[in-house]
């Protein structure tokens, strides 16, 4: 009988999901309602989703816009922000989403919020919509809105945006709406630049320690360049110096 060569048999091991859990993001589309005059309103549809599965029932969304196009630069007595649709509030007893008045960021930057107090929004595939802008006297122009950069516009791709039933299907990642937990951006990326803190768990420490110890090689060249916390392109004993020391910073 031939002897096992690797006896031990290495440690099969999946690496993908030592960094995931903490994602949060908002998916969506959009409609464009422009009127003759320069003036008009964007339809916003979204859905929250996230790869954690911790509930969170404190989670907030927002949508950021300038008013750099308006002459008076403040928002008008006449600005239209109005919810055409929440889906926890028809369909969850008790429970409803809030949306806040614009709120100034800054410079020509505002924002809304979207808030689902006491209901875990995120992967419920319940849908919110509304209708942000304005028709008289300023002009509205979404070419500049940070959160509406990179979101699809229905109507442009020759569908009846009024007249969707579902949604989830034409919903893509919007990565400039933000989400919050309980006033944290958890996801997204805010009009500055600002992204989330990343989380860095215990379970990412001990993995490091069993590659470095040479009892298992990371299962992929992508997940090995995640543990390279000093950006030396090497992953050894340096790293685990940062990374316990980002462990213990740890927001709790
Ligand atoms: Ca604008
Ligand atoms: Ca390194």
């Amino acid at each position: 009988m031939k002897p096992e060569e690797n006896f031990p048999p290495a440690e099969k091991v999946d690496d993908t999901e030592l960094f995931s859990g903490d994602d949060f993001y908002v998916t969506g589309y959009c409609s464009e309602a422009p009127e003759a005059t320069g003036s008009g309103v964007t339809k916003l549809t979204f859905f929250v989703n996230t790869d954690s599965l911790e509930p969170h029932d404190d989670i907030s969304i927002r949508y950021y816009f300038s008013i750099e196009e308006f002459e008076n630069k403040e928002i008008p007595g006449s600005f239209v922000l109005q919810k055409t649709y929440d889906q926890v509030e028809t369909e969850v007893a008790d429970k409803s989403a809030t949306i806040s008045k614009p709120i100034h960021y800054k410079d020509d930057i505002y924002y809304v919020e979207i808030s689902w107090e006491g209901y875990a929004i995120a992967n419920s595939n319940k849908k919110y919509q509304f209708i942000i802008g304005n028709y008289y006297p300023e002009k509205w122009d979404s070419s500049n809105d940070w959160s509406r950069k990179g979101m699809i516009d229905l109507t442009e791709a020759g569908e009846d945006y009024d007249n969707i039933v579902g949604g989830v299907e034409f919903a893509k990642r919007c990565d400039n709406v933000c989400v919050y937990a309980d006033g944290k951006l958890i996801g997204g990326t805010e009009p500055d630049g600002t992204k989330p803190a990343k989380v860095y768990k215990v379970s990412q420490l001990v993995r490091l320690s069993q590659m470095l110890l040479g009892k298992s090689p990371f299962s992929s060249k992508e997940a090995a360049e995640q543990f390279d916390f000093n950006n030396d392109k090497n992953v050894d004993t340096y790293d685990l110096v940062v990374l316990r020391k980002l462990v213990v910073s740890q927001p709790k």
